[in-house]
């Protein structure tokens, strides 16, 4: 079997490394050429289609005050689903490898977003974690970032914690149980704020966070939009837990298994379970189907 080392094969095992014990990593310029191009146009096509647009539908999230003229997009939600550039990039392409290479084997594509955060205002994005948006029956899930455009400071690029992965998972509800999706007040102030590394960088850096990350990100006030296509992965063996948050409802092409097949084994409490098939697609056989082989 290889080791862990040999299977990151698009990364210095240092990186490998550094991303274990810090739970992140920043990756200048990886990608370029024309795979950047088309991301970028295919990010600009969906800017065009907002112009004819007064509100937010399921695909694009408009902020208040967005017009043919003025477009401010939010997010587009799902891209991978919305467009053959983004899919190839994030199920065959440079994200899908890095995934594979992060996690030291095939790995399950969860869900993926473009988060354009307009010039002038673009929202911040409160401190959290993302695990428990999604909860997985690992802490393996991770999420891939590539800049589409060059990011400076005063862009409101992404914040990390370094490290912060590996200490408490946070309670994100409010204090009268709303889900709020980010720390309290009364947590931040446990945070070391000192620490945080903001993650800028030309078009076409990369940022990675493993989903117990704790991040953020402040408006952006500068006059160009900050566009950021994020996209998240698992390892085959993890699976996210049904009936909570966002699973279930993260797109068409969740769950594609990349950079090999899935064994459907699953360990809880340390036993190991080797499931059946995944028949998400294909609809269910019924038990006499299949053990009277019919199919
Ligand atoms: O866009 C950003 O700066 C951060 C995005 C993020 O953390 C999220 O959407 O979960």
């Amino acid at each position: 079997m290889k080791s862990q080392e040999a299977e990151r094969a698009v990364l210095s095992v240092e990186q490998g490394q550094s991303y274990d014990d810090y739970g992140y990593l920043h990756l200048e310029r990886f990608v370029g050429g024309e795979v950047l191009q088309e991301l970028r146009d295919a990010a600009e096509e969906f800017v065009e289609i907002s112009r004819q647009m007064s509100v937010s539908d399921k695909t694009l999230d408009l902020e208040p005050g967005h017009s043919a003229s003025n477009p401010r997009i939010r997010r587009l939600n799902s891209p991978v689903d919305q467009h053959e550039a983004f899919r190839h990039f994030a199920l065959e392409g440079p994200a899908a490898q890095l995934a594979c290479s992060l996690l030291a084997g095939p790995v399950r594509y969860h869900h993926s977003k473009l988060n354009y955060k307009w010039s002038d205002g673009g929202e911040e994005v409160k401190w959290h974690q993302d695990i428990q948006f999604w909860p997985h029956t690992d802490f393996s899930p991770l999420t891939i970032g590539v800049y589409l455009d060059d990011v400076d400071p005063s862009m409101g690029p992404m914040g990390v914690i370094p490290a912060s992965h590996t200490g408490n998972l946070y309670d994100q509800y409010t204090a009268d149980g709303q889900w709020a999706g980010s720390l309290s007040a009364t947590d931040i102030l446990e945070l070391d704020l000192d620490e945080v590394v903001w993650l800028t960088g030309l078009a076409g850096s990369v940022t990675v966070h493993n989903c117990c990350m704790i991040h953020g990100s402040v408006p952006n006030d500068s006059p160009k939009p900050r566009p950021l296509l994020l996209q998240t992965y698992s390892r085959a063996d993890s699976y996210p837990i049904s009936n909570i948050g966002a699973n279930g409802v993260t797109g068409r092409l969740s769950g594609t298994v990349i950079g090999g097949a899935s064994n459907q084994s699953v360990v809880v409490e340390g036993r190991m379970i080797l499931g059946a098939p995944d028949w998400s697609q294909s609809g269910a056989p019924t038990i006499f189907g299949s053990q009277h082989d019919e199919g």
